[in-house]
């Protein structure tokens, strides 16, 4: 699968064997965060309604979590449903909460066949008990399994995020199990939502808007970025690739300058 990902890329014969090496030396980003964003407006431009581009967005997850799979990446987090998303209608956010059901129960073997493992950040109690329930049983029958991580960020807000991160360690300093001194970022690392996975490598947001939408604030310190005016639901194998190449550029470019 790798091989017939990569010999669609550009440089011809010798893809294969160039991306190979630079697979296995340059790295593929191991965790993409990606804001799939572009979903109303795509079912807007077919006269559709906006939940039919949702369904559709839905599509796209698999097949990138699948590509993200096979390309061997490690963790793959998507902005499903973050803490603004309430204010919209009240069909559209019960439609929405029906997806991770939907995505659930007709993904599920597929995803135990692959061994990708589901996890989520974000604000679990705010959700409804039938958007819970399939959240947490997934997460449960899936959390053996070592492949890639498919991480749903859902009522996620990162702001919020780090207000319950201060306040937990405030707590803990106030009883006198921390020191002041002992608080530094890896402390905070810790106290995040993502404390146990890695940093994002690579961001991606479609759909042309060019900002962060209080989506992982601290985590993306040092992630590289990548807009593409592409709707979520046309977002491809080739988008994906293109993304990925151009991280690769940049890495090999920065390489020897990194963290300057
Ligand atoms: C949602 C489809 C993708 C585009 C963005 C908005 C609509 C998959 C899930 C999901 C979430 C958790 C889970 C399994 C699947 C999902 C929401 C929206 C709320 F465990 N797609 N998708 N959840 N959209």
């Amino acid at each position: 699968m790798l091989k017939k990902l990569l010999s669609k890329s550009k440089k011809g014969k010798h893809s294969l064997e160039v991306n190979e090496t630079l697979i296995n030396n340059e790295c593929v980003p191991s965790h993409i965060a990606i804001i799939m964003d572009g979903n109303g407006r795509w079912a807007k431009k077919r006269a559709m309604p906006r939940i039919a581009g949702h369904h559709e967005g839905m599509q796209t997850v698999r097949k990138i979590s699948r590509i993200a799979d096979d390309m061997g990446i490690k963790v793959l987090t998507l902005y499903a449903f973050s803490t603004e998303n309430w204010k919209r209608p009240k069909s559209e956010v019960d439609y929405l909460m029906s997806l991770p059901q939907m995505f659930l129960n007709s993904f599920m073997p597929e995803l135990m066949e692959r061994g990708i493992r589901v996890e989520m950040i974000g604000d679990k109690e705010g959700l409804p008990t039938s958007t819970k329930v399939a959240l947490n049983e997934a997460m449960e029958k899936t959390k053996n399994n070592t492949g890639l991580i498919l991480n749903f960020a859902m009522n996620y807000g990162s702001r919020a995020e780090i207000v319950k991160a201060m306040k937990d360690i405030m707590v803990e300093v106030n009883n006198g199990k921390l020191t002041l001194d002992e608080v530094d970022e890896t402390l905070i690392d810790q106290y995040l939502l993502t404390s146990n996975l890695p940093e994002p490598d690579l961001l991606i947001r479609t759909s042309g808007e060019v900002r962060l939408s209080n989506f992982m604030l601290w985590q993306l310190a040092y992630t590289e970025f990548w807009f593409t005016d592409i709707l979520w639901p046309d977002f491809n194998q080739e988008t994906f690739m293109e993304a990925i190449q151009a991280y690769q550029q940049r890495n090999r470019r920065y390489g020897g300058l990194k963290g300057e």
